[in-house]
C-alpha cells in the first residue's frame, strides 16, 4: 500500500479522512467531467473539514491518496482496468494500473485505517436473471467500513438489492429521507432501516457497529438534490431502450454498468450525467461531515 504524505499524515494524526473511488472517474463518466468531478469531490471533502484519499492501483501498488498527474491518467488512459476483488491479486502480481469499484476501493479503504467511503451509486443485483450480482454487496457484507451512496444505480433491480443487503445484515440508513432513494431519483417505494438527521447520529450508529464487532458495512443513502432529481417515470423509458440496446449487443460482465449509464446520459440529453455529478458531489460533502463527528466523540 502507498500512501500520499498528506493522507499519511491524517491517518496517523487520527484526523478526518474519506475515501472516493477511482471506477467513477476512469470508466463512470466521459471526459472532461470525469477530471473536473474528481477533483470537484477531493474539494467538498476539503471543504467539510476531511481529507480526501482517492483510491487506485498503479504498477501493482495499492495507492492510498492520488497527486493530479495519478488523477489525470485516470481520466484520460483508456487502459485503465476497471477492478473488483477477484481481480485483486491479478492487478498486484501483473504491477497493472487500475481503477477500483466500491467492493476495492471500500477493501483498501479498511485496510488503510479509513472509516467513511463516499460515492455515487452502489452496485447490486442487475435486472433478469442472469447471476449478474455485483461484488460491491458481499464486499458490504464482509467490510466494516461506512459508504455514503445515493443508493444503488438505477440500472439493477432495487428490491433484490434491497433483500440482499437485509439478508447479510447490511444497516441502511436513510439521510433525512424515509425511503431508499433510486440514484437519480429521490424516491424508490423501497424501506431504508433507519432515518438519520445528523452527522452525530450517524456516527453514534457507526460507533455502535464498531462495539458489536459486526463485520459488515454500514450504507448511508442520500437522495439526490431536489433540483436534479429526475422522475422515475421519465427515466423508466429511456433505461428500458438502453437495457434493450446491451441485450442486442450482448454487452456483460463489467461493462454492462458504464454501457446502460453512458447510453442514459446520451437519451437524456445529460441530464442524467449532470443528476450523478450532483449526487457525487453531495455525498462527498456529507461523508465529510461524518468523518470529522467520528472523531470528536
Ligand atoms: N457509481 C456511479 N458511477 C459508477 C459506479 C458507481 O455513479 O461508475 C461504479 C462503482 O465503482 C461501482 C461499479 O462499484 O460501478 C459497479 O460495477 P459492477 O456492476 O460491474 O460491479
Ligand atoms: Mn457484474
Amino acid at each position: 500500500m502507498k500512501f500520499s504524505p498528506e493522507v499519511a499524515d491524517a491517518i496517523k494524526d487520527k484526523k478526518a479522512v474519506v475515501a472516493l473511488e477511482s471506477t467513477v472517474i476512469a470508466h463512470g463518466l466521459p471526459y472532461p467531467k470525469n477530471l473536473e468531478t474528481a477533483f470537484a469531490l477531493e474539494k467538498r471533502v476539503r471543504d467539510g473539514g476531511a481529507i480526501p484519499a482517492t483510491i487506485a492501483v498503479f504498477g501493482g501498488e495499492f495507492c492510498v491518496g492520488l497527486n493530479e498527474a495519478q488523477i489525470k491518467r485516470l481520466a484520460t488512459d483508456q487502459n485503465i482496468r476497471k477492478i473488483s476483488r477477484r481481480d485483486l491479486p491479478i492487478a498486484l502480481a501483473r504491477k497493472l494500473n487500475c481503477a477500483t469499484t466500491v467492493a476495492t476501493t471500500a477493501f483498501i479503504a479498511h485496510a488503510a485505517g479509513i472509516k467513511v467511503f463516499a460515492t455515487g451509486g452502489i452496485g447490486g443485483v442487475h435486472r433478469g436473471f442472469d447471476w449478474d450480482v455485483s461484488a460491491d454487496l458481499p464486499e458490504l457484507a464482509q467490510t466494516p467500513i461506512t459508504v455514503v451512496c445515493s443508493g444503488a444505480k438505477i440500472v439493477l433491480d432495487l428490491p433484490a438489492t434491497r433483500e440482499w443487503l437485509e439478508t447479510h445484515g447490511v444497516s441502511v440508513l436513510g439521510w433525512q429521507c424515509h425511503e431508499l432513494p433510486a440514484f437519480y431519483s429521490r424516491t424508490s417505494g423501497l424501506t431504508i432501516d433507519e432515518r438519520v438527521e445528523t452527522a452525530s447520529e450517524v456516527a453514534a450508529i457507526i460507533r455502535a457497529r464498531d462495539d458489536l464487532k459486526l463485520p459488515n458495512a454500514i450504507l448511508l443513502t442520500v437522495p439526490v438534490p431536489p433540483e436534479f432529481e429526475i422522475e422515475s417515470a421519465e427515466l423508466e423509458k429511456i433505461l428500458a431502450d438502453a437495457l434493450k440496446l446491451a441485450a442486442e449487443q450482448n454487452i456483460r460482465g463489467k461493462e454492462i454498468t458504464p454501457f446502460l449509464l453512458g447510453q442514459m446520459s446520451e437519451r437524456s440529453a445529460g441530464k442524467t450525467l449532470a443528476a450523478n455529478i450532483a449526487l457525487l458531489e453531495n455525498n462527498a460533502k456529507i461523508a465529510a461531515n461524518i468523518a470529522v463527528s467520528l472523531t470528536n466523540p
